[in-house]
């Protein structure tokens, strides 16, 4: 298995190439290590709610009032923050059972159908609110990707509509809202998106800002264990 050491450097190799998914294989990753290194490179570790990684597992998602997770729904990590995380990386612990998969949808891809049908001007006027610790954060729902500048779609996992609003109030009606991200969500339904299967030792890691993800179909897996961990660009 190839040590940390190795992952990073290939890291800040594909860093430069501006990709947005960055599949390896057969990493032995230690978090510790990894961590540390990473402040060497051009990338900081941004902490989600549970510390500076998480562990993705049925167990951690227990408390999820949705009957399945609401990972199973094409997301952007952490809303919640105030700077939404460059990238997210997510390494496979375990399989499980059932092979679960992540999948992952380019989302410029999802705003150029958006454009064409119209209905891109609408979702710009559009902003998601989330709760932190501190109160509440909004984001855009069309974002503007911080390096290249183009138009990104930034979604919550935990069902669009709930916690949508508009930027200037009495511009839209509710019913305008919700047909335009019955929209998004058809697209999203349909749109072809990339499958990792996971095996053991795989990291995979995506452009946060441009890829949308989801866990894949399948029921309660109690095997299947990921760690997760966001990064930014150290400005
Ligand atoms: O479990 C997965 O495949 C995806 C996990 C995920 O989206 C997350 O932890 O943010
Ligand atoms: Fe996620």
């Amino acid at each position: 298995m190839r040590p940390t050491t190795d992952f990073v450097s290939h890291l800040e190799q594909w860093l430069t190439t501006g990709d947005t998914l960055l599949v390896c294989q057969d990493v032995d990753l230690n978090v510790n290590d990894f961590i540390e290194l990473v402040s060497k490179i051009s990338l900081r570790v941004t902490p989600s709610r549970q510390g500076l990684f998480s562990q993705v597992s049925y167990e951690a998602d227990r408390d999820n009032a949705l009957a399945e997770s609401g990972l199973t729904a094409l997301h952007t990590d952490g809303l919640y923050c105030t700077q939404i995380p460059d990238y997210g990386l997510l390494y496979c612990v375990d399989v499980g059972k059932q092979s679960i998969p992540t999948v992952f949808l380019d989302s410029s891809q999802i705003v150029a159908e958006l454009r064409a049908r119209g209905t891109l001007r609408t979702l710009e006027q559009l902003v998601g609110v989330y709760g932190n610790e501190s109160g509440q954060v909004t984001h855009d729902i069309v974002g503007v990707h911080p390096r290249t500048k183009k138009p990104i779609l930034q979604l919550g996992a935990s069902g669009l509509t709930e916690n949508v609003t508009v930027k200037t109030p009495s511009a839209l009606g509710r019913k305008e809202i919700s047909e335009s991200l019955g929209v998004v969500y058809s697209l999203l339904e349909t749109a072809e998106c990339r499958v990792h299967r996971w095996t053991r030792g795989d990291v995979v890691v995506f452009d946060n800002h441009r890829m949308l993800h989801a866990r894949g179909q399948g029921t309660r897996d109690k095997e299947r264990r990921l760690l997760r961990i966001w990064m930014s660009r150290r400005s």
